[in-house]
């Protein structure tokens, strides 16, 4: 989303570089893929002019999030790299495999260990999340990705509220999910 906030005129869209680590040697570059330029480069121009009109009347506060309770079960989900794959607990994605099982209308902490020496954004499909701070509480609002540094930990707290059957977690960068990084859950009754 891009506000037009400025004063009219023409604007470059640029993709700005981003530090996600490096593979190391026997990783010979890869992962860092076409999507984190070395310099900014300009993706598109944008021209607007005029005065932005207002379609509605924005609220005036955000909607009050509730934060999810104690959870029943923790689990963890250590990230790693090798030559020619990333892993999730040393595996990589087969479609046939359920890596996760979890339990219908239950509340979970998801333990993400990254190791290694890049960052990987971590995306879980279907129910929303909730990051958890360091005093064991979660922050009260809905996300769906949250970055893991190279050498750190971070800790989700998730509710499987009412999709039963299969869906995926995984590495948003598509270089890392297409050589692995990725898992199968099964939410069940
Ligand atoms: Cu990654």
């Amino acid at each position: 989303m891009v506000r037009g906030t400025r004063e009219a005129g023409t604007y470059r869209f640029m993709n700005l570089p981003y530090d996600r680590g490096q593979m190391g040697m026997m990783g010979m570059g890869m992962g860092s893929g076409p999507n984190t330029p070395a310099a900014p480069e300009q993706l598109a121009s944008l021209v607007y002019a005029g005065q932005a009109e207002s379609f509605w009347a924005l609220p005036e506060a955000l909607g009050v999030v509730e934060p999810l309770p104690t959870p029943s079960v923790t689990r963890s989900f250590r990230l790693g790299e090798s030559m020619m794959s990333f892993t999730i607990n040393g595996r990589t994605f087969d479609a046939r495999r359920v890596d996760t099982v979890v339990k219908l209308d239950t509340v979970e902490d998801w333990e993400f260990e990254n190791p290694t020496d890049m960052d990987h954004p971590m995306h879980i499909h279907t129910n929303p999340f909730q990051v958890v701070a360091a005093d064991g509480q979660a922050i009260p609002a809905w996300k769906d990705v949250v970055v893991v540094r190279s050498r750190s930990k971070v800790r989700v707290r998730i509710r499987f509220e009412d999709f039963v059957g299969p869906t995926l977690y995984h590495c948003h960068i598509l270089d890392h999910e297409d050589l692995g990084m990725m898992g199968r859950l099964d939410v069940r009754e």
